[in-house]
């Protein structure tokens, strides 16, 4: 093979979060000279996985296709029927079909770029075959120290202190690994384990964000033995050419003015919750961008009607100043947009590293897995706030009275405004060639050229 040209093998696990950064570093390194192969399974979890696979594939012709076809799975044995998670466990479980699959390409590969919840299977099978594996690790620095120290800790879950880093709630570490015999515990901590391992670990974040846990990632203080931490973020997503209906009605709205409400795409939130949070936004007085979603599976929540869901007359009552939508949207778009001033978000990373790339304060509002160790992440690099919302009766539900306060003070706080905008140019910086993420890049590509 041309050392000059490396040859990558991408294979993401299950979920929009998971499959847009493995599209955007793909395209970044097939952009910047590298032979890019990206391993893909149908049929995918979600309708928005399968457009956004087609949209890819046309919008990088030079970028390779594997179809990689899995044996079938029996998920009787994982204790969960989240249909992401169970994906996960079929890549796994087909993981030793990737050796003959990667030899059927030529050029060779050079390396293979995979998910973290792929790392403790694939490291050891591509090592087997010659291959170095970087993992594209798509949440924080801060969560991956948590999984890189999580193995030491085999009493039972409280607080955990990460060395160099914080304490962490134990109300703060995700709800599976609060059972140390957990299946998703097990995996943890054998990701966690397997971590030194790999080549390097790219982390979408950057300097500015999260400096104290690079540092710590990077000077041996959080776990020994592990292998380059790079950070490479917030990396922009490619560009696959749509401009979606929400833009018109954000083009007629004042700068700043517009507060996005968005919990992910493999977050359900109860059609009681879902009332409240409309309460709320309407009590707040802000003008409001809505993506509202009901069911974790995109393809079921088509089948549900948006004046049903948040009763009947609402959707008349704010349309001068909130916009409902259901289904998929382009979130950098809208992210980027001058009349976006707040970001009620779920703190999913992804999210998180837009809002920080264009400078939105952000409202956190985490539920469960990295979401609250990312929310923490928020709070100390100025990016935002996050709260304890108090549950309210026997449906855990956040009541809108409370979600419309919380709502108008971020719109009011200039300071967090300021500080978010000051992140949005640290980001910009840290992107540019000459920037630090993209001197990681760069280093990247030089280690995969050695
Ligand atoms: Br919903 C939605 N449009 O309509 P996170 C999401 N996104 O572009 P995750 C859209 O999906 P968990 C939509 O920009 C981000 O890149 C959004 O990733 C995009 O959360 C991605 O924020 C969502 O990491 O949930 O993966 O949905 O945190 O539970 O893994």
């Amino acid at each position: 093979s041309d050392p000059e040209k490396p040859h990558l093998a991408f294979l993401p696990s299950a979920g929009m979060g998971h499959l847009k950064p493995f599209c955007s570093l793909a395209a970044a390194l097939s952009e910047r000279g590298c032979d890019v192969s990206f391993i893909t399974v149908q049929p995918t979890v979600s309708a928005a996985e399968s457009c956004h696979i087609a949209d890819f594939f046309a919008a990088f012709p030079r970028i390779r296709r594997l179809d990689f076809d899995l044996v079938a799975y029996d998920p009787s044995g994982f204790a969960s029927t989240d249909p992401f998670f169970l994906r996960v466990q079929a890549i796994r479980g087909s993981a030793h079909l990737l050796p003959a699959l990667l030899a059927s390409s030529s050029p060779p590969f050079s390396a293979l770029v995979i998910d973290i919840f792929l790392a403790s299977t694939c490291i050891p099978i591509a090592a087997a075959i010659g291959l170095p594996s970087y993992i594209w690790f798509i949440s924080s620095a801060a969560m991956l120290s948590l999984l890189a120290c999580f193995p030491t800790c085999s009493a039972g879950v409280s607080d955990f202190e990460i060395p160099g880093l914080w304490r962490v709630p134990k109300a703060s570490i995700p709800r599976a690994l609060h059972n140390l015999s957990h299946p998703f515990t097990t995996q943890f901590v054998e990701n966690g384990r397997i971590l030194p391992k790999a080549s390097g670990i790219l982390v979408n974040t950057f300097e500015a964000l999260e400096p104290v846990a690079l540092a710590a990632l990077n000077r041996g203080k959080v776990a020994p033995g592990l292998p380059p931490v790079i950070a490479i973020g917030p990396l922009q997503a490619a560009s696959l050419g749509h401009e979606g209906s929400p833009l018109s009605w954000l083009h007629g709205q004042p700068a700043r003015s517009v507060v996005y409400v968005c919990f992910g795409n493999r977050t359900a939130m109860s059609k009681e919750q879902i009332r409240e949070l409309g309460v709320g936004l309407e009590k707040s007085g802000c003008r409001f961008l809505w993506v509202a979603k009901s069911k974790i599976v995109d393809r079921e929540d088509g089948e549900v009607e948006l004046e049903g869901l948040l009763g009947e007359g609402y959707l008349e009552r704010v349309k001068h100043r909130g916009l409902v939508v259901k289904g998929w949207v382009d979130q950098e778009e809208i992210l980027r947009h001058r009349a976006i001033g707040g970001f009620l978000s779920h703190c999913g990373w992804n999210s998180l590293s837009e809002a920080a790339l264009h400078g939105v304060r952000v409202l956190g509002w985490p539920r469960g897995g990295d979401q609250r160790v990312n929310a923490e992440v928020v709070a100390r690099s100025g990016l935002g706030i996050w709260v304890e919302w108090s549950w309210d009766g026997e449906e855990e539900v956040v009541m809108g009275e409370e979600i419309g306060e919380r709502v108008r003070q971020l719109m009011e706080d200039d300071g967090l405004q300021a500080s978010a905008a000051r992140l949005g140019e640290e980001a910009v910086k840290a992107v540019a060639a000459d920037g630090s993420s993209g001197k990681g890049l760069a280093e990247f590509i030089g280690m995969l050229k050695m």
